[in-house]
């Protein structure tokens, strides 16, 4: 992955016309960047907020997002990338936002957000890989041009926020689960928040009725076999780290409510 830099993001922003922010609709305060959003301000260009793996939520919740997110001022969508759902609609409001052509939208967010699988659906020819315009002048190895169409480009942003977003979300998507030094509390602050908005989901996930974050983690890696050499216990770091995949992989599934907004004193 890329060196995480503002300044890097802040060149792609400075390049571009339109700013595409992609958030996880399964979390979008915790996924938005407001630090973002006010660059793309103050630099005085169009933003569009796309709330993206709406196939993981319920229609209702993802109309509420928008209406919020609108309500402050924002242009929102939302899509599913995987599924392409309302990935024609975005690309639509890309070209409507941009007004004419030629013009370059640079594709921002938090990592895991979806980023690169949306520009994939936007471009519209499924497993299509995303090749960057060769000599792209002034475009780093990590920024590179896209071709959508003749006249309309988008860069893929790979990794450049630095993750924050709050506990325990700024580290999981802040490195890889193989790069967590201790990846033990961040996978028990996510079973906390996972069980608090979806009671089943651990069982629905795993078949494992425990509610207790570090009985979970024991049962995981008994389940796979996974146990220390030596005292043979559960090696509980190897089952954070799967649960941590499962998460970006939407097996472990909850969503954060749009009533969460509004009483922000009870957020995670
Ligand atoms: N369920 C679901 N998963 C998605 C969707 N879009 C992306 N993903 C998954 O989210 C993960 C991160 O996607 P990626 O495009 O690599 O994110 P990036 O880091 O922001 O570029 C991958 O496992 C994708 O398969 C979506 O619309 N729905
Ligand atoms: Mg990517």
């Amino acid at each position: 992955m890329m060196l995480a830099s503002w300044r890097v993001l802040a060149r792609a922003v400075k390049k571009a016309d339109v700013v595409v922010e992609v958030v996880d609709i399964r979390d979008p305060i915790s996924t938005r960047s407001k630090r973002l959003e006010q660059m793309a301000e103050a630099l005085d260009k169009e933003l569009l907020i796309v709330l993206n793996k709406s196939d993981l939520v319920p229609r209702r919740v993802a109309e509420k997002w928008k209406r919020i997110i609108e309500g402050q001022g924002y242009e929102v969508l939302y899509v599913s990338s995987r599924m392409r759902l309302g990935t024609r609609i975005l690309r639509g409001a890309i070209k409507g936002v941009a007004g004419q052509k030629p013009f370059v939208a640079v594709v921002v967010g938090y990592p895991k957000t979806g980023k690169s699988s949306v520009i994939n659906a936007i471009r519209g020819r499924k497993g299509a890989q995303t090749s960057p315009i060769p000599g792209s002048p002034g475009y780093t190895k990590g920024l590179q041009l896209l071709k959508i169409e003749p006249g309309f480009y988008m860069i893929d942003t790979p990794g450049v926020i630095p993750a924050e977003g709050g506990w325990p979300e700024a580290v999981i998507r802040g490195r890889s689960p193989e790069e967590l030094a201790d990846p033990v509390p961040p996978a028990v602050a996510l079973l906390e928040k996972a069980l608090r908005y979806n009671p089943n989901a651990v069982l629905d996930a795993y078949g494992i009725t425990t509610r207790d974050p570090y009985r979970i983690l024991e049962e995981y890696a008994r389940r796979r076999g996974w146990f220390y050499k030596l005292t043979k216990e559960p090696l509980i770091e190897e089952a954070a780290r799967a649960i941590i995949r499962d998460y970006h992989k939407a097996k472990l599934l909850f969503y954060v409510p749009p009533e969460e907004y509004i009483k922000p004193s009870q957020r995670v």
